[in-house]
């Protein structure tokens, strides 16, 4: 049986807990749950109690990144044990923007996935190629590697989200044969990991997905939903994309 499809949000670094706690009220006015479909909101960590209070029921909330510690002298770190006791189900790590601009390499994807999953937390680990990686046709083993190295020492319970960087932000969206490409090796790696528990965890594409395109590529048979960036910002975008499904 294939597992539940994710919508997953991701915000990025957008809306106010003001802001946030409006579009949570637009959504519960006018949401109803796809069937099959889960639903999650990724969003900036200060934002997670306004969405917690007035999401609707089911509706899921999750951070953006988590810390690799548990406590103590990081300043400016948000902790795992801090995003569960505001609502958190799920903490995205190593999205791509993160590992460029923060400098974040597997080692440390690897280290917040474990540090998420110790308190509870489901991480989404993000990994996919630069246009340059795609145009030498090095795509699959390069982010067979950089998964590898982010789900070192990290358990079963875990989300993978393929986002080619070319894809995102960029209106250019890989095709659905491209997200099936890698959610198909992806699977395959899963399955070398953790065995036959690989077929219930769910692979999402992420990349310029909207409500026009969303149906098309979640129907691939490894593709279990979408991480979405810009168009989760709309509450109207995201009824469509939760329609679409
Ligand atoms: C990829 C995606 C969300 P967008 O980063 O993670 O963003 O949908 O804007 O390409």
């Amino acid at each position: 049986m294939s597992p539940r499809t994710l919508l997953a949000l991701n915000w990025k670094m957008n809306k106010t807990p003001t802001e946030a706690q409006a579009w949570a009220q637009d959504l519960a006015a006018a949401y109803a749950p796809a069937e099959g479909v889960d639903l999650a909101v990724m969003a900036p960590a200060i934002c997670l109690p306004a969405l917690a209070a007035n999401l609707p029921a089911g509706v899921s909330v999750g951070a953006q990144d988590v810390s690799a510690h548990a406590a103590g002298a990081y300043t400016g770190e948000i902790s795992a044990s801090m995003l569960v006791d505001v609502g958190a189900r799920y903490a995205v790590v190593g999205h791509s923007e993160r590992r460029d601009y923060q400098g974040e390499t597997d080692a440390v994807v690897a280290a917040k996935a474990a540090q998420a999953q110790a308190h509870g937390l489901t991480p989404i680990v993000c990994v996919g190629e630069k246009l340059e990686v795609r145009e030498r046709g090095e795509h699959v083993p390069f982010t067979l590697d950089q998964l590898r190295g982010s789900l070192r020492g990290v358990g079963p319970d875990v989300v993978v989200a393929y986002e080619p960087v070319w894809a995102i932000g960029t209106g250019k969206t890989a095709t659905a044969d491209d997200a099936e490409e890698l959610a198909g090796a992806i699977r395959g790696l899963l399955s070398e990991l953790y065995g036959d528990q690989a077929s219930n965890l769910r692979v999402l594409y992420g990349g310029s997905v909207k409500p026009d395109n969303i149906a098309s590529i979640c129907a691939q048979p490894n593709v279990d939903g979408a991480l979405v960036g810009g168009a989760s910002l709309k509450v109207a975008d995201v009824l469509g994309m939760n329609d679409a499904l």
